[in-house]
């Protein structure tokens, strides 16, 4: 079965408890109907609130003593039902997830490539999952007797979990800045936690490769369109896909790959804003691929007053991170009408050192191996970005298999002939245009002006050059206070007036 338009569930909150008192309240950014669940085990009860669109029954499933919620898809269910017999009710992702722990209890986690955060009751354990990469964010309170985890932080603050319970330490895991006893689930990692001592043991499930494989060029640049096209089929979906696009190598990649799977032509999209856009480039790809094209501009103080929007999304608090994620945000939230399923390109950078700018071979890897250490809590490629409007936005270059090619690749694959990110140009040569497979490369928040715009709003307010990304994590660190955690809806906070008030106090503490 192919991915549908949206996956069954794109969020969740799980309370498994031994009692049986009331769940906490769902609160959630992700648009979406709500389910509300309860499913008695032997010696725990799973209450879940799932956000969905229409269909949440797919997104649970129940077996004896065991019963789990999923948010997000698998992108190798052909190979995982190999490993069941014929008729194992594998139906939906999350029947397919309930068999194959059956088999392979936690271990069944190092087996998926998806895009996933899933919770499992089962006996007397609760399991929290993430996929390989994290990439749809999990976070957990346990505690003795009760373990709550939701897929956005602000479903997990005091004033939403009705009795806070005093929390037990999460090995391993990152805590979330300002709310007691919440930690984030790591990437690639499937925490085991018993739930009568909320006793929590991570096992990795996924680590990023620090080898790197030595491959002749044209066998290095098949295996990458072979494997990147496997990627983008799989989630292409059975609607048409649209594809945000750029112009850049990375996304037009995606669309010349999504257009040859699609029937009829493939949507793609652009942002620019009243400063900078690159439609220009984008034009070429889509009229070379034939694509239903559109364009949004953005004015840029619009663009600068949906920060908040953009924070109370991603729950990042990284002001580089909000800077590619804003415009993004504002691409999305203008984006109406029904549900859509969004192929990016974005995350090709980071395997392929594309943002460093770099030539020199050890500085390359340097980048590449301090990337893939560092990405984890990040939240740049949350569903929740889109999910603000009802989206479901999806990540081929991401996709376990694709990683698990690029990162090892040997740097000079990486930088060749003179070129950043030469094996992915070589992979996509015969399928874009030549001036698209040898454009420079330029960032979402460079090409619609992003940074420069919000660093000029900082200077006008008083922050001297030099404090600038100091005044930025401030900014970002105080919306992140107000939308994530004391739960003031993104539309009532104002980035001009925090921008102010943050250029005050550094002026003070001068
Ligand atoms: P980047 O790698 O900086 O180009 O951005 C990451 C991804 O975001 C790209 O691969 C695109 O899918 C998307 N993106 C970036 N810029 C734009 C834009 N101006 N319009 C639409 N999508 C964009
Ligand atoms: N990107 C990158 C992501 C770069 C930063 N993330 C990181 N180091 N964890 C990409 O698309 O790969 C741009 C704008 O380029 C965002
Ligand atoms: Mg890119």
């Amino acid at each position: 079965m192919m991915a549908h338009t949206i996956p069954a569930a794109t969020g969740f909150l799980v309370s498994a408890q031994q009692g049986g008192d009331q769940g906490p309240v769902p609160v959630f950014a992700t648009r979406g109907a709500h389910e509300t669940v309860a499913e008695s085990l032997r010696a725990q009860t799973l209450n879940a609130v799932l956000v969905h669109s229409g269909s949440p029954e797919g997104a649970m499933a129940r077996s004896g003593d065991t019963a789990l919620v999923l948010a997000g898809e698998f992108y190798n269910r052909e190979e995982l039902l190999t490993l069941l017999p014929a008729d194992a009710d594998a139906g939906t992702d999350a029947r397919l997830l309930l068999a194959l722990l059956g088999v392979y209890d936690l271990h069944a986690f190092r087996l998926l490539n998806g895009r996933f955060a899933a919770a499992v009751a089962l006996g007397e354990r609760v399991l929290l999952a993430t996929d390989h990469a994290g990439s749809v964010p999990l976070y957990t309170l346990p505690a003795p007797g009760r373990v709550i985890a939701a897929t956005e932080i602000k479903a997990l603050v005091p004033s939403t979990v009705r009795t806070p319970p005093s929390g037990r330490p999460v090995a391993e895991a990152r805590r979330v800045r300002r709310v007691p006893g919440v930690h984030q689930v790591p990437a690639g990692t499937v925490l085991e936690i018993d739930v009568r001592t909320g006793t929590a043991v991570p096992s990795r499930t996924w680590v990023p490769p620090v080898s790197r494989r030595i491959l002749p060029e044209a066998d290095a640049a098949d295996a990458v369109r072979g494997t990147l096209e496997r990627a983008v089929r799989a989630r292409a979906g059975t609607t048409t896909p649209l594809v945000v696009l750029s112009g850049g190598i990375d996304s037009s990649g995606v669309a010349a790959l999504a257009a040859a799977h699609t029937d009829g032509p493939l949507d793609t999209l652009s942002m620019g804003t009243d400063t900078s856009d690159e439609f220009a480039e984008a034009r070429v790809v889509a009229t070379h691929l034939g694509s239903a094209h559109r364009e949004i501009t953005v004015p840029t103080a619009d663009l600068l007053g949906q920060l908040p929007y953009a924070v109370w999304a991603s729950e990042s608090v990284d002001p580089d991170i909000i800077e590619y994620l804003l415009p993004l945000t504002a691409l999305y939230r203008a984006l109406d009408g029904p549900a859509r399923r969004i192929l990016t390109g974005y995350g090709a950078d980071i395997p392929l050192a594309g943002m460093h700018r770099e030539d020199r071979l050890p500085q390359l890897d340097t980048a590449v191996a301090y990337d893939m250490a560092t990405f984890d809590g990040l939240n740049e490629m949350t569903p929740v970005l889109s999910g603000i409007q009802g989206h479901w936005s999806t990540h081929p270059y991401w996709d376990r298999e694709v990683l698990d090619l690029l990162v090892p690749l040997e740097a000079g694959l990486k930088r060749r002939h003179g070129r950043d990110k030469w094996v992915l140009r070589e992979a996509m040569s015969t399928l874009l245009p030549h001036e698209t497979v040898t454009r420079p490369k330029l960032g979402v928040h460079e090409g619609s002006g992003t940074t420069s715009s919000f660093s000029l709003l900082l200077i006008d307010a008083g922050v001297p050059e030099a404090d600038v990304h100091r005044a930025k994590s401030l900014v970002v660190m105080e919306i992140f206070d107000r939308v994530a955690v004391e739960g003031v809806p993104p539309a009532e906070v104002s980035t001009t007036d925090t921008v102010h008030r943050v250029a005050a106090r550094l002026k003070e503490s001068q």
